[in-house]
């Protein structure tokens, strides 16, 4: 059979125009691979129209192989094209088979867990716990405490004002006033809570720490009570054998007041204070001090942790340094 120049010109346009609409389809390299071997393979459609070429006339032949290299030449171009963009796609592809990222779980902050410490300890007591508000009015924070409007305690610099009456309060005390105007005695609560203070933020002060009060109000309350109940919770906090002493002191809110040391690796380290409530205190309330009596304590929880852990620096505890967080694990 003979076949003219014209009708293969034709023939490599159909199969350019076929190959073309191939290329559209192929979503793999396998695809790629059938469709390169469904034209340039041994027996490929571009192969059996070379050797069609025996079949024209001389003088057409040149004309006919170089038009069919122009068209193999392309499809060559194509499919490299087409494979090198299949290729970038995989690559760029999300593996949904790869195990994820492991993310690490959240723990709590060493205040929290040394604060959460602490009140168990003293629930085991029989104390409940009670909270109250950061910001106070000037009556809750001094007045009703004993600490009149020119006591030193009361320097403009040591309190964050807000307005001349409110402030940020710098003692959980304010809670304890709180709870007696609203519940009759007997009470016997812990006050757990931040406080602030205009101090430097140096490796001992901090402008906002913690602090846990407490409170214990009966008819007949003494401070060999007072002293026991601080032992006791002292040596469960630093250990059994810990050494403790009490030093007078003096603090608007109680009297007689003491300081408690413990003897902690061959020093005496102050680590909270404690006094009788003055009666003071309950006449502001409204609690008759000759029918209650009552005793009061407060610590500073950064002061505790420090202590207990070796911690230099009270700014740790807020610096979010992950090292740090990570090291008071349980
Ligand atoms: C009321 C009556 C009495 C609370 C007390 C202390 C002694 C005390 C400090 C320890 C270190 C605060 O964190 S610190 O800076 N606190 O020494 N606090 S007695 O007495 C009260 C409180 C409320 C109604």
């Amino acid at each position: 059979m003979s076949l003219d120049l014209q009708a293969l010109r034709d023939r490599v346009q159909a199969l350019q125009q076929e190959i073309q609409e191939s290329l559209q389809q192929v979503k793999t390299l396998d695809d790629l691979e059938a469709l390169r071997i469904r034209y340039l393979g041994r027996k490929g459609e571009v192969t059996a129209l070379l050797k069609s070429i025996g079949r024209l006339p001389q003088e057409a032949r040149p004309a006919a192989g170089a038009e069919i290299n122009r068209l193999k030449q392309w499809i060559q171009q194509e499919i490299q094209a087409a494979r090198e963009r299949l290729e970038r796609e995989a690559q760029e592809r999300i593996d949904l088979t790869l195990p994820g990222r492991p993310v690490e779980p959240g723990r709590l902050h060493p205040i929290t867990r040394v604060f959460t410490e602490i009140i168990e300890i003293f629930k085991g007591l029989g104390f409940e716990v009670e909270e109250g508000p950061d910001v106070e009015w000037d009556y809750y924070n001094f007045e009703a405490l004993n600490i009149p409007p020119h006591h030193p305690a009361r320097e403009m610099q040591s309190t964050f004002f807000i307005t001349d009456k409110m402030l940020l309060r710098t003692h959980t005390s304010p809670i304890q006033i709180r709870v007696m105007e609203r519940k009759k005695p007997p009470l016997r609560f812990v006050a757990p809570g931040r406080v602030y203070r205009v101090d430097p933020f140096d490796p001992s002060h901090a402008p906002a720490f913690h602090q846990l009060e407490g409170l214990y109000v009966d008819r007949r309350v003494t401070f060999a009570e007072l002293k026991g109940t601080l032992e006791l919770f002292l040596r469960e906090f630093f250990g059994p054998d810990t050494e403790i002493k009490f030093l007078p002191s003096y603090f608007p809110f109680t009297e007689p007041s003491a300081e408690v040391a413990i003897r902690w690796k061959g020093e005496w380290l102050e680590v909270l204070g404690c006094g009788m409530v003055n009666p003071n205190v309950f006449r502001a309330v409204g609690i008759d001090p000759e029918a209650w009596k009552g005793y009061a304590f407060g610590l500073g929880v950064e002061r505790l942790a420090m202590v207990r852990y070796g911690i230099p620096d009270i700014r740790w505890f807020s610096e979010n340094d992950l090292r740090f967080l990570r090291g008071y694990e349980p």
